[in-house]
């Protein structure tokens, strides 16, 4: 190991606030050392608490997480905040605004705040999320609590590092609600509808509902086991029933911390129920599996286009010319980089 990792390691490990962020500096430069320290912090992982906060554009998941993190230094848990804006081009001034949001637990030191610029990574937001929480959770954060924008597949693959999955939406948002199906309520274990103070917010509570009572239908049905009424729509409060999680809908005011206990209350029983059932222990090796494909991807790209070198914009410039199609290009650059290469 090199040396430089060598030191930073039991830096990490104890909590250091400097080391830990100079470690993630080093895993977001990509540098020479990167993964030597990445292997080096893994064996140390897989006790902190992930939440992973998303939702439609200005819902309130940076408001609802700053009081997120209050709670849970009233009870004493070392937080981490990881805020991800992978697709705005103005993500300085949308980071910038969180900052300023969350900058009150900013000289509390069991309260560590960071921006992910993830744009231009090979590998994608996914991997850089998941790089960036291997570190957090070997200092030793009790909570890392990840806030992405949107609904897109990003959101989704972030989703994938989560233990629990809040989805913020607020009232208004009738159109982000028929977006938010597309894939998003198989992922999310809890529902916040905040901005609980404005108009609406009761039927926007009733159609999450109603959505996620069809998803179990329709779930059910495809596993062919049939359903109860009792089991689509769950105790009030949400929980497991018969072995299965319903997703609880809470409403929630960010800007009067009204509904943030129940939130925060709601995301524990969802912790309790993955620990009960065996689930977390399924969703954990799922995540090692696809991250390892995910981290196997970009590594392959990358020796590909090192061995490949020149020849790889040639070929390219080629298709620009139309001199060639892109199919076969690819098929003789793959055969060319994995030349010689043994399983
Ligand atoms: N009325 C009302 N306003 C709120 C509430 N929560 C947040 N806001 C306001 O909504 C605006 C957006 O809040 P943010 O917390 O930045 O929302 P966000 O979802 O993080 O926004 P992006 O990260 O830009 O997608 C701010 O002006 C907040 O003060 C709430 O419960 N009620
Ligand atoms: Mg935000």
């Amino acid at each position: 190991m090199p040396a430089v990792i060598d030191d930073l390691v039991p830096r990490v490990l104890r909590g250091d606030v400097r080391g830990v962020a100079r470690a993630l500096r080093i895993v977001d430069d990509r540098g020479a050392d990167h993964l030597a320290l990445l292997k080096a912090l893994h064996p140390h992982g897989g006790r902190a608490f992930v939440i992973g906060v998303t939702g439609t554009p200005g819902a309130g998941k940076s408001t609802l997480v700053d009081r997120l993190v209050e709670a849970l230094r009233a009870r004493a848990t070392k937080v981490a905040v990881v805020a991800v804006d992978p697709s705005s081009p103005f993500t300085g001034g949308a980071i910038l605004g969180d900052r300023i949001r969350m900058q009150r637990h900013f000289l509390d030191e069991g309260v560590f705040i960071r921006s992910l610029a993830t744009r231009g990574h090979l590998g994608g937001v996914s991997r850089s999320a998941g790089d960036v929480i291997r570190v957090l959770d070997a200092a030793g954060f009790d909570v890392i609590v990840v806030e992405t924008v949107g609904v897109g597949q990003d959101e989704l693959e972030i989703a994938r590092y989560a233990h629990t999955t809040v989805l913020v939406t607020a009232p208004g948002l009738g159109d982000d609600i028929q977006a938010i199906k597309a894939g998003i309520l198989e992922i999310a274990d809890v529902f916040a509808v905040n901005k609980s103070d404005r108009d609406g917010a009761d039927g926007a509570v009733r159609d999450l509902e109603q959505m996620i009572a069809l998803g179990r239908e329709t779930g059910a049905a495809v596993r062919g086991q049939g359903h109860s009424a009792a089991a689509a729509h769950g105790p009030a409060a949400g929980g497991a029933v018969a072995g299965e999680w319903t997703p609880p809908v809470l409403k929630t005011v960010a800007t009067k911390n009204q509904g943030v206990t129940e939130l925060l209350a709601a995301c524990d029983a969802h912790r309790q129920w993955l620990a009960d059932t065996g689930a977390g222990t399924r969703r954990l090796a799922d995540r090692l599996a696809y991250e390892a494909r995910a981290i196997f991807r970009g590594a392959l790209v990358r020796e590909a286009e090192a061995r490949l070198g020149v020849v790889l914009l040639e070929a390219i410039a080629r298709v620009e010319r139309r001199e060639e199609d892109p199919y076969t290009v690819s098929e003789a650059l793959v055969s060319r980089a994995l030349a010689g290469a043994r399983a």
